[in-house]
Parts: C-alpha cells; structure tokens; sequence
C-alpha cells in the first residue's frame, strides 16, 4: 500500500549560473522540476511511501527524469515513456530583483501519448491519497482533463482521497480557463491545499472563513491555505486554525515551496496528526525548501524537520 500517489507531468529545469535575461546566460544547471514530482520527492524523504504517474520522452532527459525520481525513493513503476513527444523543459531566469522567470516547453507534452484507459486500476486502488494538482490540465486542458478525471473517478471508487493543489501557472492559461477548469474539480476533492491568490481565482475570495464555508458546501473535509511570508491557516473536522510563519534562514529560491508545503501536511494526514502541528510541520518544510536553490533540492529528510521541532536531540560533533 503507498501513502501518497500523484500524476503529472515533470521537465528538465534549466537553472541559470548567472542573474540577468536569457539571453546572455551561457550557463545553466541541469536539474528537474515538475510540482506534483515535487510532491511526491517531498514524502518520500519524509519516510512515506510515495508513487508517480507520468509519461516522459522516451529520450535522454526523460531517462534522467526517470533515474532521478527513482533515486529519490519515489516509485516510477507508473512513468511510460513515449517516442512520439520530448520530454518537457523550464527554463528559468533569474532577473535579479528577487523575480524568477520560467520559460516553458511543455506542449505539446509526452502525456499526449497517454490516454485515460491507460491508467491502473489497481495502482490507484493500493494507495491512500492521490495528489493532483492543476498543472496537469493547464499543460492542455482538452486532453489532460480526461485524464484527471479518470484519476480521480478511480480514486473515488476506492475510498482513496483526492487532494488537490491548483498550482496555476498563468504563463499556462488565463485565471478564467483555470477557474472553469478547475472548479469543476473540487467536488470530488477531499483534501484542499491552495495558496490565498489561488483559492480566489478558484472559489472568488482570499477571505478564510469564505474558503473553509465554501469547501464544507463542496464537502472537502481538510482544507490548507498557503499564505507564503505570512503562514498558513487550515480547517479539519470543525476546527479553524491559524499557523504563524516560521522564517527562513535566507530566501534563495521560492519555487516549489508550496508542494514541500503538501508533503507536510499530507505527512500529517497520514499520521493523524493534530491540525495545528500538522501545518506548523508543513510551514516549516516550506521554509526549509526556500532557503535553497532548486525546484526540490531542499526538501528535509524527517530528521531534519525532527531537530529543528525539537524532537530530536541534535548532535553536531
Ligand atoms: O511548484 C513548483 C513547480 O512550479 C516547478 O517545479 C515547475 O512544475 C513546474 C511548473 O510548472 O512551474
């Protein structure tokens, strides 16, 4: 039985070695990036059981793609490889004023040579959450959505929750195209985890008591709002609660703090943890991962997020 399934697509990410427009960047990192990926590294280095759905570029950075997850502990016995599209890239620019700019070449995307039948059954069956995220169908809403639905009507099924990210990039879609796509999905979620800008372009207000009497009508029972610099505030079984901020050591890098934010809070799902705890440990995860270059690079093992809780004595020398 995995703890924590998610599908979606993943890409090569070009990270500049120097600030300033592409252009004049000679140099890049090769590393990987893809949310839900992100996710699933994310749980995985807390100790869960975590599993991929995907389809890659039967092509060398879709290779890398694929030995990197599985270097990571996540299970990629769900990734397909396809000759028929290239594995996705992101490059990113760092313009110098604190702002990343991501040029995509995602479409078209290998999960076109993927199709909703194509999915396992039984995967989705042995699994206790699936995590997915809104990225899936702003690559292209017409042929991912199927796809998604098809996740989430296994899932259903089956008794597995559904948490869903809307993770909306408008270099993607328009707020529109993501609004009419992705409310239609929130019905069948069981687990809301959204940043505030995104939860008002999806349900049409940053207003927290707003969110959580909204998702109750929906019937979403676990709901976290990611405030970035300002904390976050979640809702579960009748209980509001507000999670202060914890700083980071230095802000280098915010891309992907949102799905280390995921990990935690399903991490503590799947414990049973107190809610207050629950987004105090995903708060804190969020603030490890931007205190370091890369889309998951700074994703903590349990130990670490262990010693700065002070559950773990902590030994230096
Ligand atoms: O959430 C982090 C992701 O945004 C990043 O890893 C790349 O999936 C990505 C995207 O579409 O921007």
């Amino acid at each position: 039985m995995r703890d924590v399934i998610t599908i979606g697509d993943a890409m090569v990410a070009f990270n500049p070695a120097t600030q300033g427009p592409m252009r004049f960047v000679s140099t890049f990192e090769r590393k990987v990036g893809g949310a839900e990926l992100n996710t699933a590294i994310g749980c995985a280095r807390l100790g869960l059981q975590s599993g991929w759905i995907s389809a890659l570029g039967k092509d060398e950075f879709g290779r890398y793609i694929h030995n990197f997850a599985r270097g990571e502990g996540v299970d990629v016995s769900e990734v397909t490889f396809t000759e028929a599209y290239p594995t996705s890239l992101n490059f990113k620019e760092f313009r110098g004023d604190g702002r990343i700019n991501t040029t995509y070449y995602r479409h078209p995307s290998p999960f076109l040579a993927l199709s909703p039948e194509d999915l396992n059954e039984d995967y989705i069956k042995s699994s206790r959450i699936l995590h997915i995220t809104g990225l899936l169908p702003g690559v292209d809403a017409e042929h991912n959505i199927p796809i998604i639905k098809q996740a989430i009507s296994l899932a259903k099924k089956h008794g597995v929750k559904v948490s869903f990210d809307p993770n909306i990039r408008l270099k993607l879609w328009t707020k529109d195209e993501a609004r009419t796509h992705l409310s239609a999905l929130l019905p069948d979620v069981d687990i809301l985890l959204a940043g505030d800008e995104e939860m008002e372009i999806i349900l049409g207000t940053k207003d927290a008591n707003e969110i959580i009497s909204q998702a109750k009508e929906l019937g979403i029972s676990y709901v976290a709002i990611k405030k970035g610099a300002a904390g976050s505030v979640g809702y579960h079984d009748g209980e509001m609660v507000e999670a202060p901020p914890i700083p980071p050591s230095q802000v280098v890098d915010t891309v992907g703090a949102g799905d280390g934010f995921n990990a935690g809070i399903l991490y503590g799902i799947i414990h049973s943890w107190p809610l207050e705890k629950t987004l105090h440990f995903a708060n804190l995860i969020g603030s490890k991962v931007v205190s370091v270059k890369g889309d998951n690079e700074g994703l903590p093992f349990l130990e670490d997020v262990l010693l700065d809780l002070e559950e773990k004595e902590r030994v230096d020398r």
